[in-house]
């Protein structure tokens, strides 16, 4: 519903009669988008980021979260923090590796597998995404990995060949090429839209997390999950530069503190996450475990194709990254 501005204007009078006088400074509010559904771990920790700055800036600067895609749809939360029509925001950077190969530095399959890895993948890739976010007018205040990749499936899946004709709901450049690689027909489609679109056939299989399937249920529709351990992509919080700019020392400091917070919190929660979210799709009725030798080793060759056309896509910068990454493993 939209008040019309007789009737705000009406709240606002109402206001101050109840306060009984305008606040001395006027109180800043950010507008948080998020793509993902409010029970997903990365919203409530979002959330929590958001009263965490609320609180300590004592009202200044007053953060509303927006999950679920409600106020922007996950491939346009970026837009709208980079043009300023909102302040704040969560995206899952590998959602724009059309933009810029290095946004897909954690899509590669099975470079960066466990938690450890792809933290130690992330470290390495941090200065230049951060340089290349800068330049987007976009400042990065904390990042949170998803929890391994894995397949779902509507039926039993022992190999590639077993894949061929499938209609696979992707996320990102790297999910879309891993259909084609593995003969399965790419249909890109957000989160919050997946349950619908599992149930009316428009998709019959994807990779993601076990938290995404789990969050959106489809145990209704889809009977198999397969812990791959492909990658773990991350979302990223970033708050547009002007607005950062204009932010005063001590609101920055609060701001950063409660991001570093909410960084260590999320990496936890996800792997909390993990193993919970794998429970409840078995709970669900689906059969859940490891992929079998003939996938993974099918799933490997295939991994390496796209490596291979991740670096040369990703030029320098790129194989920077990757030689950082190793450097530290
Ligand atoms: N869930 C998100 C991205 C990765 C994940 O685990 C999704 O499926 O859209």
């Amino acid at each position: 519903m939209k008040m019309t501005s007789k009737l705000m204007a009406g709240a606002a009078t109402m206001a101050i009669a109840v306060t009984g006088a305008l606040p001395a400074m006027a109180a800043e509010k950010w507008d948080m988008p998020m793509a993902y559904s409010a029970s997903n771990f990365h919203s409530e920790n979002g959330a929590t980021f958001a009263e965490c700055v609320t609180t300590g800036t004592n009202g200044e600067i007053e953060i509303t979260t927006h999950p679920g895609g409600s106020l922007f749809a996950g491939a346009d939360i970026k837009r709208a923090i980079q043009t300023g029509q909102v302040q704040i925001g969560e995206r899952l950077m590998s959602g724009h590796q059309n933009e810029n190969a290095i946004f897909g530095f954690d899509s590669i399959p099975f470079l960066a597998p466990s938690f450890e890895d792809s933290a130690k993948l992330y470290a390495a890739a941090k200065p230049k995404m951060e340089e290349i976010l800068d330049e987007q007018n976009l400042v990065t205040l904390y990042a949170v990995p998803w929890p391994p990749q894995g397949l779902y499936f509507n039926k039993e899946v022992n190999s590639v060949a077993d894949m061929a004709g499938i209609k696979f709901r992707s996320y990102n450049n790297a999910t879309s090429r891993l259909a084609e690689l593995t003969g399965m027909l790419p249909v890109t489609i957000e989160a919050a839209e997946i349950s619908q679109a599992f149930a009316t056939g428009v998709a019959e299989s994807m990779i993601s997390s076990g938290a995404t399937g789990y969050d959106r249920k489809v145990w209704e529709s889809l009977s198999h999950f397969y812990e791959v351990d492909a990658w773990l992509p991350y979302n990223y919080v970033m708050v547009n530069k002007d607005v950062w700019s204009a932010t005063s020392d001590a609101n920055k400091a609060i701001i950063t503190a409660c991001a570093t917070e909410a960084e260590a919190r999320g990496l936890q929660a996800s792997k909390d996450y993990t193993q919970f979210t794998m429970d409840g799709l078995a709970a669900g009725g689906m059969t859940v475990g490891p992929a079998g030798d003939q996938l993974m080793s099918d799933l490997r060759a295939i991994g390496e194709t796209m490596t291979a056309e991740w670096l040369e896509a990703a030029g320098d910068d790129g194989k920077a990254i990757v030689d950082a990454f190793k450097a530290s493993q």
